[in-house]
């Protein structure tokens, strides 16, 4: 190292030595600003253009560009303040010698400097203790920003886990619930199918109890046809029997011989006759009434009560079911079943109730995921910082308004009035920026909107508030969900590593 400062020094010294100080060009550009031997001058600009040495600040515009007068106003150029002990800076050539001491820009002084002109003391020792103090107290907020920006970086982390997890749960409801809703269609559509098997059922029953109905009255012709038959037997056989027992069979009768021995003849063949004729009540009986009455009942009754109660009561059932079948389909007025809602038989009911239920399971699963889903895919900054500030909000006074600013929320101005306007909802980040927009409608203009530049503090504040365009508001605010790592804990995150 001492080697080396050795061996520049001397160089430096001969270059500085070699160079004449012009008023109002910095140090680094002096090379340019030195005469050739025949102390002559090219314009920077345009070195075709040579003037006389003795040219140059001369107050006279000489270069088309204004670079022969740089510590003077004659031409548009620029002019160095050195700034000594503070931060050197350029001033327009218009500002130097204007009788105003410019220590926006010079604080030094320096653009005011000469014959007849006003002295402007040199301000550059305070302006540089000011600017330090600036300095520092920026770099402390860095430091507090960045590290409350870590904590909130970390709850973002957490929230969007949190987010995540309930993104898995609601995926995974949602995949269950659809297949409980499978569940509960296709048991619905079993109790609508097991509705309409009533209504064909029913219609068996119907046609059964019809042709019962035939066979009853069959039955019932014959017996009556057989009891009269009976009867008529029974009294032709009495005629008879008296006949064979009084007759005369001395008397020479032919007929009455002949009647009385055809009567013997046939109490020989079918003897006496004892009792009714027996009717077999099921023989014409057909397969299906045998099968509404094996299905309907047990029973196997054959005296008429007996044998028709089982099929009202059959018909009876299937007339519920197509009641409730019915009355499901809205053709017939409900008289209230048990569990059932209005207009259904209870396990249609049941089944349409869990499949309601099912498909409002679904549909809250479905919100949910596509909830979660959403807020995942919000823009909310780099590393998901805004995440992190939902909800927190900040207020500031600007002009004949106080504005409020949550985060993730709304941006509002409240007048003396204490009204609060809605200057819009959080919408995303872009370019760095809080976007608030779709606010209360402007009169005659807008819906009002809102931009938010932030700047890196420690704490949330609104730092200036403007309304560049009618009812579009730009809010200036500081936080340290923008800040950045400070350049000394960049060095140890760098050891750390
Ligand atoms: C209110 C405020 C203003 C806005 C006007 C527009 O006075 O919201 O910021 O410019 O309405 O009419």
């Amino acid at each position: 190292m001492r080697l080396q400062l050795l061996i520049v020094a001397p160089v430096l010294l001969t270059a500085a030595a070699a160079n004449i100080v012009v008023r109002g060009v910095a140090p680094q550009d002096l090379e340019r600003y030195q005469p050739d031997v025949q102390e002559r001058w090219a314009c920077i600009g345009d070195p075709t253009i040579v003037i006389p040495y003795s040219r140059v600040n001369d107050d006279f515009c000489d270069c088309p560009d204004g670079s022969d007068e740089p510590g003077t106003s004659a031409c548009e150029y620029k002019y160095y303040c050195a700034n000594k002990g503070h931060i050197p800076k350029y001033i327009s050539s218009a500002r130097v010698n204007d009788g105003v001491c410019d220590y926006d820009v010079c604080c030094d002084g320096s653009d005011e400097v000469g014959a007849g002109l006003i002295r402007c003391e040199n301000r550059c020792k305070e302006q540089a203790a000011e600017h330090a103090k600036r300095e520092a107290d920026a770099q402390r907020a860095q430091r507090g920003g960045w590290a409350a920006r870590q904590k909130l970086v970390s709850k973002a982390a957490g929230a969007r886990e949190k987010l995540q997890k309930e993104l898995t749960a609601a995926v995974a409801a949602e995949a269950s619930a659809l297949a409980r809703e499978k569940r509960a269609e296709e048991a619905l559509e079993r109790a609508l199918a097991k509705a309409a098997d009533g209504v064909r059922e029913s219609e068996g029953v119907v046609r059964a109890r019809a042709r019962l109905n035939e066979l009853r009255h069959a039955v019932a012709a014959s017996g009556a046809r057989a009891r009269e038959l009976e009867a008529r037997t029974t009294r032709a056989e009495e005629i008879l029997k008296t006949l064979s027992q009084e007759y005369n069979p001395n008397y020479n009768d032919e007929g009455v011989k002949a009647a009385v021995k055809a009567y013997n003849e046939f109490r020989e063949a079918f003897g006496e006759v004892e009792g009714a004729i027996e009717v077999d009540e099921t023989e014409d009986a057909d397969e299906e009434l045998l099968d509404v009455l094996a299905t309907e009942t047990a029973s196997t009754n054959t005296d008429e009560e007996g044998y028709m109660r089982p099929v009202v009561t059959a018909a009876r059932r299937a007339w519920n079911r197509v009641q409730g079948e019915l009355v499901a389909r809205g053709l017939l007025a409900d008289r209230g079943f048990s569990s059932a809602r209005p207009g259904e038989s209870a396990d249609v009911a049941s089944a349409r109730r869990e499949q309601e239920n099912a498909q409002r399971a679904v549909r809250d699963a479905v919100q949910k995921r596509e909830q979660a889903e959403g807020e995942l895919a919000r823009g909310l900054g780099d590393e998901d910082v805004f995440r992190a500030l939902a909800g927190e909000c900040v207020e500031g006074e600007s002009g004949e308004y106080v504005y409020e600013l949550c985060f993730g929320g709304r941006v509002t101005q409240r007048g003396k009035s204490g009204s609060k306007t809605n200057l819009g909802t959080f919408e995303r980040v872009t370019d760095g920026k809080l976007m608030f927009t779709k606010g209360t409608k402007c009169w005659n203009g807008p819906h009002r909107s809102a931009t938010v530049e932030m700047a890196c503090g420690e704490k949330h504040k609104i730092v200036a508030v403007s309304e560049p365009a009618m009812c579009e508001y730009l809010l200036r605010i500081v936080t340290p969900a923008v800040c950045t790592m400070p350049e000394a804990a960049k060095g140890r995150a760098g050891d750390e590593l």
